[in-house]
């Protein structure tokens, strides 16, 4: 099954989704592909590989390779440049920092990376990454104009435009790490004002944190951080995903009440 289509049904399914990023540079492949069977033991519903700085090539190959070797859970590429394609990967989030103010993150990279992404035959998912304040590493790389957290009207805008160019996903971003995440009224908000499916991620650490943002209208959220700083992963991620699963559940009973 094509990895929209996959991700769509467990939409339909569950009413919310839950993403695992993982750097391929903050730890060796067989630790990556360790986190990753405990995220999919918590059921998780996809690894997203990626990090906010230019790194790909082998490590980011031989990270997705022995991922896939040991999970049946898609693997999606977050890349930060032209270099985070890898061949070994399901799908690419197909991405533009709608908010950079550098024409490298809106379309040069892009450029850039396409043609690998039809020589491999990776499945493209096209995006609105909007950059949320603080917006950490990715803000400051990708020379955001950072979206400040009052302004949830600005948010919806950008996504709205993203909409209108044809993206079926959209990212509400606050950055690796983040001390405060994505506000909930900013979530609602886009969420009310575009189709699409919404993603959430940077700074979600807590059931509580990404209940509240499902219950708002997220439909996948991300976590990359929280696994890198734990030994029992799996553990850490349980309460997490089966709040989203819960949260989504109920949002999906009141939209069909
Ligand atoms: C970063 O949104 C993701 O791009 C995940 O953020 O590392 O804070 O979970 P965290």
């Amino acid at each position: 099954m094509r990895v929209e289509a996959y991700l769509r049904r467990v939409l339909r399914r569950d009413g919310a989704g839950h993403l695992t990023l993982i750097d391929p540079e903050k730890q060796p492949p067989s630790d990556a592909a360790r986190i990753a069977v405990e995220a999919s033991d918590a059921g998780t519903d996809g690894i997203m590989v990626g990090g906010s700085t230019r790194a790909g090539g082998k490590v980011l190959d031989q990270t997705v390779l022995a991922i896939k070797r040991k999970v049946d859970l898609p693997v999606i590429l977050f890349p930060a440049s032209e270099a985070g394609v890898s061949r070994y990967a399901d799908a690419i989030f197909f991405m533009s920092m709608l908010n950079s103010k550098d024409p490298y993150y809106l379309s040069r990279a892009q450029m850039m990376g396409a043609p690998a992404v039809k020589k491999y035959g990776l499945e493209p998912l096209p995006m609105a990454y909007l950059v949320i304040e603080p917006g950490g590493t990715v803000g400051r790389v990708g020379k955001a104009d950072l979206i400040p957290r009052s302004k949830p009207d600005l948010a919806a805008a950008y996504a709205l435009a993203g909409e209108y160019f044809g993206m079926r996903f959209v990212y509400l971003e606050a950055g690796s790490g983040a001390d405060r995440p994505v506000p909930v009224p900013m979530v609602r908000k886009v969420r009310r004002t575009i189709s699409g499916v919404l993603i959430i991620g940077g700074g979600i650490r807590s059931a509580r944190a990404a209940a509240e943002r499902v219950l708002a209208g997220g439909d996948l959220i991300v976590t990359g951080t929280l696994v890198e700083q734990v030994r029992e992963v799996r553990e850490s991620l349980l309460p997490l995903v089966e709040s989203i699963k819960k949260a989504g559940r109920r949002r999906r009973r009141s939209r069909t009440t």
